[in-house]
């Protein structure tokens, strides 16, 4: 057998059969994949392997492909081909610790790495200096990062710290809070608001789901010990990776 039979099974190329063919060989794939013979991080037979194995055109392929690679099913990357879709492990998140994203990734015995999507140092915005008390001459660093969990994309996250805490944004290479801990400038307490949104189309596209997909957004600000703010981030975690967990204490008075 070949490896696109092997992988996708016999496609029955019956010409009455009402669905167009492009649908017919989109449903053989989703179904190797929902059955693991086509496993995530995996890649898919070539264009033209699959339009010969299953005697279509390249043409229906190729539409098939475009189809579940809008649905987040497949992933293409230029120059290296088609991969199913990474399916993230989810990750149990208490609301109530002030953590950083390496160190939950580290206690689940996950890798966590950066995708820099920009860091800069520019005048405070009038927002920014309102949030972080600032004067509005004073500076700011903004970093904005794609971050990984094992090599699956989770969140997009744009810090904006003083550079009165962190004057060099490329000091900061895997963990912020790393760099403010060395430079004695750690959160001690944070406000977090989140809400769910439908991710947009470049959002979607960085975190490798489909456009619309459910995801959450959360500004944490964060402060010192002293009560000076340290740290306005705003985060988009993918809705297929994250259950946030709190603790709920009833009062005794
Ligand atoms: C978390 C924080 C984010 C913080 C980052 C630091 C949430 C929602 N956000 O992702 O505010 O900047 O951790 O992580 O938890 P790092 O030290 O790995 O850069």
């Amino acid at each position: 057998m070949s490896r696109v039979a092997d992988l996708l099974g016999a496609f029955d190329l019956d010409p009455r059969a009402a669905t167009p063919l492009y649908l017919r060989l989109q449903e053989q794939i989703k179904a190797a994949i929902d059955a693991g013979s086509l496993k995530p991080l995996e890649a898919l037979p070539g264009e033209r392997d699959i339009a010969e194995a299953f005697n279509v055109s390249r043409v229906t392929v190729r539409k098939a492909i475009a189809g579940l690679v809008d649905q987040g099913l497949l992933t293409q990357r230029q120059g290296s081909g088609t991969f199913v879709a990474a399916k993230p492990e989810r990750v149990e998140q208490p609301l109530s610790r002030l953590t950083s994203f390496t160190e939950d990734m580290r206690l689940r015995g996950m890798t966590a790495t950066v995708h820099w999507l920009g860091r800069t140092v520019s005048l405070a915005s009038p927002q920014e200096a309102m949030r972080l008390a600032l004067s509005p001459n004073e500076t700011v660093v903004r970093l904005r990062r794609l971050r990984f969990a094992n090599q699956v994309p989770m969140a997009i996250e744009c810090a904006t710290v003083p550079t009165r805490f962190l004057p060099d944004p490329d000091a900061v290479d895997t963990s912020l809070y790393a760099v403010l801990e060395a430079r004695g400038a750690l959160p001690v307490r944070a406000l977090q608001r989140l809400h769910a949104v439908n991710l947009s189309g470049e959002d979607a596209a960085l975190l490798e789901v489909a456009p619309g997909s459910a995801g959450l957004a959360i500004d944490r600000l964060s402060y010192l010990d002293s009560g000076l703010p340290v740290e306005f981030t705003q985060s988009l975690y993918r809705g297929d990776a994250y259950d946030f967990v709190a603790e709920l204490n009833l009062r005794h008075e």
